[in-house]
């Protein structure tokens, strides 16, 4: 049996927005959008995982808070989970992705109706439209 793999994905928020990031690989989801982030590695809390993954990934250190509502089992032996995150120093640049961008609800929501994210993170990115918006 292979161990289990848990993933953390980062909702990076600054004021109304959220940071999403448009994969490069594999072909499935390559410009796609997705919440960035990636595997929790032995001897990491999530938290530590998702410092190290948004640093990587980004160019970017951040704080990390709560957990959104949802975790997400796409298949056995894999969780995704997704916590909330802002940017302590840094401005996030597509290091490991195709690019960047900050959305507000109504753009978030536009890429989710589009089918324009990762569907692992529809779930999120539908909490966080709801969220922005009463910001
Ligand atoms: N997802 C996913 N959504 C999402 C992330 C960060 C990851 O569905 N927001 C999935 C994609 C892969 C698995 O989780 O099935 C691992 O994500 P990945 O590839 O971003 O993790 P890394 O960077 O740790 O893995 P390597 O590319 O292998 O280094």
């Amino acid at each position: 049996m292979t161990d289990p793999v848990l993933v953390v994905a980062g909702a990076v928020l600054a004021g109304h927005r959220m940071l999403v990031a448009q994969r490069d690989y594999p072909e499935e989801v390559a410009g796609l959008w997705e919440l960035p982030g990636g595997k929790v590695e032995t001897g990491e809390s999530p938290a530590e995982a998702l410092v190290r993954e948004l640093c990587e990934e980004l160019d970017v250190v951040v704080s990390v808070g709560a957990a959104l509502h949802d975790a997400v089992r796409p298949k056995p032996g894999l969780t995704l989970i997704a916590m909330r995150a802002e940017i302590v120093s840094g401005t996030p640049r597509a290091l490991e992705h195709r690019a960047v961008r900050w959305v507000d609800s109504a753009e978030l929501a536009a890429l989710v109706e589009a089918g324009r994210m990762v569907p692992n993170d529809l779930g999120w990115a539908q909490e966080m439209v709801a969220e922005l918006r009463t910001k």
